[in-house]
């Protein structure tokens, strides 16, 4: 009986920390650009905010509140700290009308002198990615028609790849991890496998989390996290909206 009876104490604890975890997804930052005054502000609570560079300006009209927009020729947005390489999930709005746009990536010194790892970027207008040490894949869902596009990758270890865009599953690749483990920032708005490094357009809701997130995260916790009650997109995830802190 007595261990029966901590069998259950363990179990009820697992579940109050379950309850306890479904608000918010351990993200390791999560930049909405909402606040003028001081754009790269993390909300994720760690405090890794995130610097404007070169041509990347603030906004007003994001994808929800403000966002960054980007010239094509300089402009970035960084994040100067080590991320996971394992079990992780990468997410952000972008608008564009660039098809070889760069969009995020993982780097060692500046501009992936060193290294770079972990890209989202355009090709012919489809969203493509990169994990080393696997290949550079692209689906075939175009994102560069001028609309806001939620884009998500998430590596899963011993799983694989899974992309998504708009909440939508559009494809798998079997590299399920970086080897990319010496890198010392985060670049938005920008990625060497780009034909167009630098990424021209807007950006908003980005983020970096430290766990393989399900699909039902990847809209529960990452497009909401730039959700505002206007438009279409409250209409499909206003009531996931709700949960999210
Ligand atoms: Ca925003």
């Amino acid at each position: 009986m007595r261990n029966c009876a901590t069998a259950l104490g363990i179990v009820g604890l697992a579940m109050a920390v379950g309850l306890g975890a479904q608000a918010a997804a351990p993200h390791v930052f999560s930049l909405t650009f909402d606040d003028s005054g001081n754009p790269g502000q993390d909300s994720s609570g760690n405090g890794n905010d995130a610097t404007l560079n070169g041509g990347a300006t603030w906004v007003a009209g994001g994808q929800s509140g403000g966002a960054i927009q980007f010239d094509g020729v300089d402009g970035y947005v960084e994040v100067e700290m080590d991320v996971p390489e394992f079990n992780f999930t990468m997410g952000l709005w972008i608008q564009t009308e660039d098809p070889a746009a760069g969009v995020y990536s993982v780097l060692d010194g500046i501009a992936g002198a060193g290294g770079h790892d972990r890209h989202f970027y355009l090709d012919g207008g489809n969203i493509c990615f990169r994990v080393w040490q696997g290949a550079g894949w692209c689906t075939t869902t175009g994102v560069a028609d001028g609309a806001w596009h939620h884009i998500a990758l998430v590596a899963m270890d011993g799983e694989g790849q899974h992309a998504y865009v708009d909440g939508v599953d559009i494809g798998v690749f079997d590299y399920d991890h970086s080897d990319f483990d010496w890198q010392k920032r985060v670049w938005i708005g920008f990625s060497n496998d780009g034909a167009n490094s630098y990424f021209t357009g807007l950006i908003d809701g980005v983020t970096y989390t430290d766990a393989a997130l399900s699909q039902d995260d990847v809209v529960d916790e990452l497009m909401s996290t730039a959700v505002e009650p206007q438009g279409k997109l409250t209409t499909t995830w206003g009531g996931v909206k709700t949960d999210y802190r």
